[in-house]
């Protein structure tokens, strides 16, 4: 990204033009993977800042989406849902080990019932694979987030 020295236009118009580009083509790509793959069961987002599930239209049967998802650690750990459901929902997140759908008694976070637009947030300081679960829908909704390390990223 530093190769633009001994080239004629400013500097920063062409950090400028690249900060656009780059936020363009994220948003393209985005868009493409979206409409080309709904069915996308497991996401690996390095995008800096908080990994997004939503709880979709008919959430108790089309489960969170996506239902899958993988996370790091100092970049994107913290994980935030969007209920787009016209039905109450919830977010149980399990221990490490605690299996698929735990009770709340030993549940690392809980949301409240989250109503249509409501949003749920946590940061997860560990890495791991956490299961969780709606706690109204506990048969259906369930999904898995799984944290990994910074440093197990780069080579
Ligand atoms: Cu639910």
């Amino acid at each position: 990204m530093e190769t633009e020295e001994n080239y004629g236009p400013p500097r920063g118009m062409i950090l400028g033009l690249g900060l656009v580009g780059l936020v363009l083509a994220a948003a393209l790509a985005g868009v493409f993977i979206f409409k080309l793959q709904p069915q996308i069961t497991n996401s690996v987002s390095t995008t800096a800042g908080e990994a997004s599930v939503v709880m979709p239209s008919n959430a108790a049967v089309n489960n969170f989406a996506p239902v899958n998802i993988t996370v790091i650690l100092g970049v994107n750990g913290t994980v935030m849902w969007t209920n787009q459901d016209t039905i109450p929902h919830t977010v149980v997140v399990c221990p490490v080990g605690g299996g698929q759908v735990c009770s709340s008694s030993v549940a690392i976070a809980s949301s409240s019932v989250l109503s249509h637009g409501d949003t749920f947030t946590y940061s997860f300081t560990a890495a791991g694979t956490y299961h969780y679960y709606c706690s109204i829908h506990p048969a259906t909704m369930r999904a898995t987030i799984v944290v990994v390390s910074q440093t197990s990223t780069t080579s």
